[in-house]
């Protein structure tokens, strides 16, 4: 048989079995010592690669093989064989160690107590004016009327003719609108709705209408271009004062959770016949007189009166069979006495330290 050892075996000459012997247990010793210091994936597979690799040691122990003597190479080679094999099961042991330490540590450090107490988020509050209409809403609602909303951008028409203010009248300039470039306008308050309804349906009309409403004003402690007002009408066969007079003071003592005197003083408005304006004895003092209410005693925050037959009739109602009354007032207003909030500003600032108070 011809000889199958490497060149480079042929010139070296013969290898001492002893010494391979020696070698394979140093390597034993070697690489089980360097398999359990590696601590980490990285470090396991350059130990792999020292003893196991093209250039490791178990790999040069194999290459000695071609000149170890005939005799003793099946035993030789049988002994590093075996100690490969090994190698290899540990190191896939000690991989698998490696894999569930960190599994263990990565579990250690996502633990959750679910026992621990949940972090609370602060929670919001409703805006002054929103409990303010959830207020009226509720005592309106529950008196059978109906809640109805409008467009804020307006015709001249509903906004002032149909409520009896033909075109040159003065009330307009109460009102200073904001035109729009198309002749539309912001609405100064939220009679055309009222208007549409009374077009579309017949009576009886039970209706409130709160939203928006604008007018030239500018921002001060108690105006502002842009407010809340709810309006409200009641048409029906036989309607009287007296049922607009129970009606307010029902209302406003509702609101105000307190029996407030409420007095009716003779007005004007072009839109009702009779009109009204509503006071109310101050909230803060009761009516002794105070600097909210000017040292009078009294607040003024509704006007009212008996629709008047122009409107009636412009809307298409029989004015011969229905009367009917009205009433308008701020919310902004009456959210500021029932709060106690001293400044029309604090309702359109945003400063949430303020709005924070209103859970
Ligand atoms: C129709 C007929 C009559 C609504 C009314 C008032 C009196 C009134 C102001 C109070 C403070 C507006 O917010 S405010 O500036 N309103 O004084 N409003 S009677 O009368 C109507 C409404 C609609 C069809």
């Amino acid at each position: 048989m011809s000889d199958q050892r490497s060149p480079e075996a042929r010139a070296a000459g013969p290898a001492d079995p002893q010494d391979l012997h020696r070698q394979a247990a140093t390597l034993e010793q070697d690489a089980a010592a360097a398999v359990a210091a590696a601590a980490d994936k990285k470090a396991l597979e350059a130990v792999r690669v020292r003893f196991l690799g093209k250039k490791g040691t178990l790999t040069g122990l194999l290459k000695q093989m071609g000149r170890v003597p005939a005799a003793e190479r099946r035993v030789i080679g049988g002994r590093i064989n075996t100690l490969k094999q090994q190698l290899q099961e540990t190191i896939e042991a000690r991989r698998g160690a490696i894999d569930r330490a960190r599994l263990r540590r990565a579990m250690a450090d996502e633990v959750v107590d679910v026992t621990l107490p949940g972090r609370r988020r602060p929670g919001g509050s409703l805006h002054p004016l929103t409990h303010a209409f959830r207020r009226i809403e509720d005592i309106f609602g529950a008196a059978g009327y109906e809640v109805v909303s409008g467009p804020e951008i307006e015709d001249d028409h509903h906004n002032f003719e149909a409520l009896n203010i033909p075109a040159h009248h003065p009330a307009r300039a109460m009102h200073d609108t904001l035109y729009l470039d198309n002749g539309l306008l912001l609405r100064t308050h939220t009679s055309p709705v009222q208007i549409r309804v009374m077009a579309e349906r017949s009576p009886p009309i039970r209706i409130i209408c709160p939203g928006r409403v604008y007018r030239k004003d500018e921002l001060d402690a108690s105006h502002s271009p842009m407010f809340h007002q709810v309006e409200g009408l009641v048409v029906d066969e036989g309607v009287a004062f007296a049922d607009l007079k129970g009606t307010v003071v029902d209302f406003v003592r509702r609101f105000f959770e307190r029996d407030l005197g409420v007095r009716f003083r003779p007005s004007y408005f072009p839109f009702t016949e009779p009109s009204a304006e509503v006071d109310v004895q101050c909230v803060h003092c009761g009516g002794a007189g105070c600097g909210a209410c000017g040292r009078t005693g009294w607040t003024e925050v509704m006007g009212c009166g008996m629709v008047h037959r122009n409107v009636l009739e412009m809307a298409g109602v029989d004015a011969e069979r229905n009367t009917g009354f009205a009433f308008g007032f701020g919310v902004d207003r009456f959210a500021t006495l029932f709060f106690g909030i001293d400044n029309m500003r604090h309702l359109f600032d945003n400063d949430l330290r303020f709005l924070g108070q209103f859970a």
